[in-house]
C-alpha cells in the first residue's frame, strides 16, 4: 500500500479535534490523571457520562507509577483491594490485609479501563484557570481554562482556551492546583472550616488513608476535590505510597457527582 504522509497528518488532525470538540460540554471535566482522577473517571464514564481529564504531563499515573522513591511497586490495603480486583489487577498479599500491585501494571491497568469506558484523556494539558458564573442566585465552577503544557513550560505569551462543565474534580495531588488557583484569583470561601485551604500535614498513613475518603467532596460550588489533594484541602496527613484511600477516593467522588447529575 502507498503511503501518503498528509493522510496521516489529516487523519491525526481530524480526529483529535473530533475528540477535542466533543469535549467542549462535559459532564465532568477532570485535571490530574492520578490514580484518584482516573478511578473517578473511569466510574462516572461507565455510567455514560461525558469525562475527559486534562494532564499537564506526557505520561498519565501521576505519583503511582514509581511506587514507593522509584520502586515501582505499590501497596494498597484490605478495604481498596476489591477496587484493583474490579480493574483485574493482579494483587499479591504480602501480610494479614497488606496487598502489592505492579505500579505499572496498576497504572496502565486503570488508564485502560478508563479509555475503554469512554474517558477522553487530554495529555500534555495544564488547567490554569477556572471559570465563575452565578447560577441561580450562587458563584459556581462553570469550566477550567486549559493551555498545552508546552507552551507553559516554554513560558510563551499564547492564550489559552475554555472547556466547560457541569463539574470539576481537583485531583491534581500535594499541589491542588486548581483550589489554589480559584482562591488566589476570586474572593470566595470555601467549604472548608476556615473558608481557607487547610494546608497538608507530614506523615500519618493510617489516619490520611481514612480522612482522604471522608475529605473527598464539594468544596465549593461545582468543583469536587479528590485523593491527596483532599487532604491537603481540608488538614489532613499524607500517607506515602499506599493506593486504597487513592482509588476509594475516586469511586466516592464518582458517586457523589453521579447523584447531582442524576437527581437533575
Ligand atoms: O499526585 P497524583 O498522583 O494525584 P492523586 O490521585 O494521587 C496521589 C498519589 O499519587 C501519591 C499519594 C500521596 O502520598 O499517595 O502522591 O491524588 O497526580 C496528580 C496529577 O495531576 C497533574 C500532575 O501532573 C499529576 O499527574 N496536575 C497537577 N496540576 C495540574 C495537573 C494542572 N494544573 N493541570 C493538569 N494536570
Amino acid at each position: 500500500m502507498a503511503i501518503d504522509e498528509v493522510v496521516i497528518t489529516e487523519a491525526i488532525a481530524t480526529t483529535f479535534f473530533e475528540k477535542f470538540r466533543s469535549s467542549l460540554n462535559l459532564d465532568v471535566a477532570i485535571v490530574g490523571a492520578g490514580p484518584s482522577g482516573l478511578t473517578a473517571s473511569w466510574k462516572l464514564a461507565e455510567k455514560g457520562y461525558n469525562v475527559a481529564i486534562f494532564e499537564r504531563k506526557l505520561s498519565i499515573g501521576g505519583g503511582m507509577w514509581g511506587g514507593g522513591m522509584m520502586w515501582n511497586i505499590i501497596v494498597v490495603q484490605e478495604e481498596g483491594k476489591h477496587i484493583l480486583d474490579e480493574a483485574g489487577i493482579p494483587t499479591k498479599k504480602f501480610k494479614e490485609g497488606y496487598y502489592t500491585a505492579d505500579a505499572i501494571t496498576a497504572t496502565t491497568t486503570l488508564a485502560s479501563k478508563a479509555t475503554l469506558a469512554g474517558v477522553k484523556i487530554f495529555n500534555c494539558m495544564s488547567v490554569e484557570d477556572v471559570m465563575l458564573r452565578v447560577v441561580d442566585g450562587e458563584k459556581r465552577v462553570t469550566g477550567i481554562v486549559v493551555n498545552s503544557s508546552p507552551i507553559e513550560i516554554a513560558g510563551l505569551h499564547v492564550d489559552p482556551v475554555v472547556i466547560k462543565c457541569k463539574f470539576l474534580i481537583d485531583s491534581t495531588g500535594h499541589d491542588l492546583e486548581v483550589i489554589n488557583t480559584l482562591i488566589r484569583k476570586n474572593d470566595v470561601r470555601l467549604l472548608t472550616p476556615s473558608g481557607k485551604i487547610e494546608g497538608e500535614k507530614s506523615m500519618w498513613a493510617e489516619i490520611a488513608e481514612a480522612h482522604t475518603i471522608e475529605n473527598t467532596k464539594e468544596v465549593f460550588p461545582g468543583l469536587y476535590v479528590a485523593g491527596m489533594a483532599a487532604n491537603a484541602c481540608f488538614g489532613s496527613y499524607r500517607m506515602g505510597p499506599i493506593f486504597g484511600g487513592m482509588l476509594l477516593s475516586g469511586v466516592k467522588v464518582a458517586e457523589e457527582i453521579h447523584k447531582k447529575l442524576s437527581n437533575k
